[in-house]
């Protein structure tokens, strides 16, 4: 069977049923550990809605109450690892089917990560990854390295407890909105040593518009650009 162009858009959303949830976080090269530091939603399906507080730390996450917070020092690198479901079993880690950009955000606490609840504009973006090349998503990239993506926060943060947000947005059905799909996993960091930097910060719910190019998109269309949502990564 020869599959157009237009086939694989209506088979895309059936082959990306599959969801899938922020389950370990590594910190320099360690895995820390199976839901370990992270604020677990109550399933694998993603948020949909941008102005809803699920976009801060998904569903039920706007508190980290039993949620243990990892220390780390300044400068440490983050690895962040999804899965589709409970397991490590080498089918693709967010199923081929999702494709779209992979962002990492930062926001710290008052007080503790445990209490915080991210609201307001706190957030301040670390990492972004979206189309590499045509057909080609920072998606692509997560599958082939088994749910994994890293970054590496920067050394000027000032030490305290922080909540990190990582998000994968899969965009193969945001040809209308509300479409694309929100995966977001946040996990707990004190950062135990630190510089004096002052970032700059946007809200989440907040930064994103359905009407967004990034947020309300055809990627079957030979795309060949892509706008990231949000901000400029901020690199310290
Ligand atoms: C961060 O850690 C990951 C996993 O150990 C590694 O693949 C990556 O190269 C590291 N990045 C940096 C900048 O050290
Ligand atoms: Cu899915």
């Amino acid at each position: 069977m020869k599959l157009t162009t237009a086939t694989v858009a209506l088979l895309a959303p059936v082959l990306a049923r599959a969801h899938f949830t922020l389950q370990y976080v590594w910190a320099n090269g360690v895995d820390e550990g199976y839901n370990n530091y992270v604020r677990i939603p109550p399933n694998n399906s993603p948020v949909t809605d941008v102005t809803s507080t699920d976009l801060t730390c998904n569903v039920n996450g706007l508190s980290g109450a039993g949620v243990e917070t990892l220390s780390v020092a300044a400068g440490a690198n983050l690895t962040l690892e999804w899965h589709q479901h409970a397991q490590r079993v080498g089918e693709d880690a967010i199923s081929g089917g999702h494709k779209g950009p992979v962002l990492v955000y930062i926001a710290k606490a008052p007080s503790t990560a445990a209490t915080f609840d991210g609201q307001g504009a706190v957030w301040t973006k670390i990492y972004q990854s979206g189309l590499l090349s045509s057909g080609t998503w920072a998606t692509d990239v997560v599958n082939s390295n088994s749910g994994k993506h890293s970054v590496v926060l920067p050394a000027s943060l000032p030490a305290g407890e922080y909540l990190v947000r990582a998000e994968i947005i899969a965009l193969h059905v945001a040809s209308t909105y509300p479409g694309a799909q929100f995966y977001i996993g946040c996990a707990q960091v004190k950062i135990t040593s630190g510089g004096s930097a002052s970032p700059p910060k946007v809200a989440l719910p907040g930064a994103y518009h359905g009407s967004d190019p990034g947020i309300t998109v055809n990627i079957y269309n030979n795309l060949q650009s892509y706008t990231i949502p949000g901000p400029a990564v901020w690199t310290g």
